[in-house]
């Protein structure tokens, strides 16, 4: 298999969820640092629009979303998968709760002003982040939430985590973790990350030691790589063939022009011609001086496809 390639930062939370799937399988990887706000000139070309954060490059294959790259991940390296039968619809209809609504919660607590700590470095730093996520807003379909929602939120979901592992299980569904575990661990990560909630985390000591287990995951840092020499591996791979390529949309055959994007938040699409889509991916073609012939693939959940 081709190098596995993380497009991410370091204050990105879904960037941890990122690393730490990575190094809980025990996988190498190189990592290419990305600036937290646009322009990206070394990871466009790739997504050909899509702007959120990580994406994961296999030679000249894609993927966006962390729900899958986990996919993508699972079945790489050594561990227990992130999807075990037994529980992996609750495992990933927590996921995806997580992901998006104790989310939510977690980008206001984190940016309480007690919470901030470091995270810029100057008066103009934030205000650039400020006005490069007021465009990422464009299009959003999310709503902020207060403190007053986002506290009590993540407050009560704490005591359940806590209640959840009081019986002495490393995991959240038992001795094995699931994709839950990284999607929890990456949410709590952020919210902590500001150093002023330390003392919420803290009255719960079976989550503590689970969040203690999982950051043990996020430590390694993948071997650095540069954004062009990235490019440069896209462009002298060539993209893994697709298994049965079909498409499920009515209108949207094979071959089509199309976009995809994000429904709900940081919506720009990518724009390129449908090789395949079904209820857990949607995969197109696109093609640019710097990388050649890239496929690029998202989920079907929370993504959408547009004739153009
Ligand atoms: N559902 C997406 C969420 C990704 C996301 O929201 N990432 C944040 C950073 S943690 C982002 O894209 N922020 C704007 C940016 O980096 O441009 C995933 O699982 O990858």
């Amino acid at each position: 298999m081709a190098e596995l390639i993380l497009h991410h930062y370091p204050e990105s939370l879904f960037s941890e969820k990122a690393r730490a799937m990575l190094n809980a399988r025990g996988l190498a990887w190189r990592s290419v640092i990305i600036p937290m706000i646009m322009p990206r000139p070394d990871t466009i070309p790739l997504t050909g629009g899509y702007r959120r954060t990580p994406v994961l490059q296999v030679g000249a294959d894609v993927y966006c979303d962390t729900a899958l790259i986990a996919a993508r991940l699972d079945g790489e390296g050594s561990g227990a998968s992130f999807f075990p039968a037994a529980s992996r619809l609750a495992a990933q209809t927590l996921a995806r709760w997580v992901d998006t609504e104790l989310f939510w919660a977690a980008v206001t607590l984190r940016f309480q002003p007690s919470n901030m700590g470091s995270f810029f470095s100057s008066g103009e730093a934030a205000a650039a982040f400020a006005a490069d996520r007021a465009n990422f807003s464009q299009g959003s379909t999310v709503r902020r939430l207060p403190i007053e929602e986002s506290l009590p939120r993540y407050q009560v979901f704490l005591a359940e985590l806590e209640s959840q592992l009081s019986d002495g299980r490393a995991y959240l569904f038992g001795a094995e973790w699931t994709i839950a575990d990284f999607s929890v661990y990456h949410v709590l990560w952020f919210i902590h990350a500001g150093g002023a909630m330390a003392d919420d985390l803290a009255r719960h000591p079976a989550a503590t030691a689970w969040f203690g287990r999982m950051g043990a995951f996020g430590v390694a840092r993948g071997v650095e790589m540069s954004g062009a020499q990235a490019l440069q591996v896209a462009a002298d791979a060539t993209p893994a063939p697709i298994v049965n390529p079909a498409s499920d949309l009515a209108d949207v055959p094979l071959g089509a022009a199309v976009d995809v994007g994000p429904t709900d938040y940081g919506v720009m699409p990518s724009r390129g011609e449908l090789l395949h889509c079904d209820t857990a991916s949607i995969i197109i073609a696109r093609e640019h001086e710097r990388t050649g012939l890239v496929h690029v693939h998202f989920p079907r959940h929370g993504f959408g496809v547009t004739r153009v």
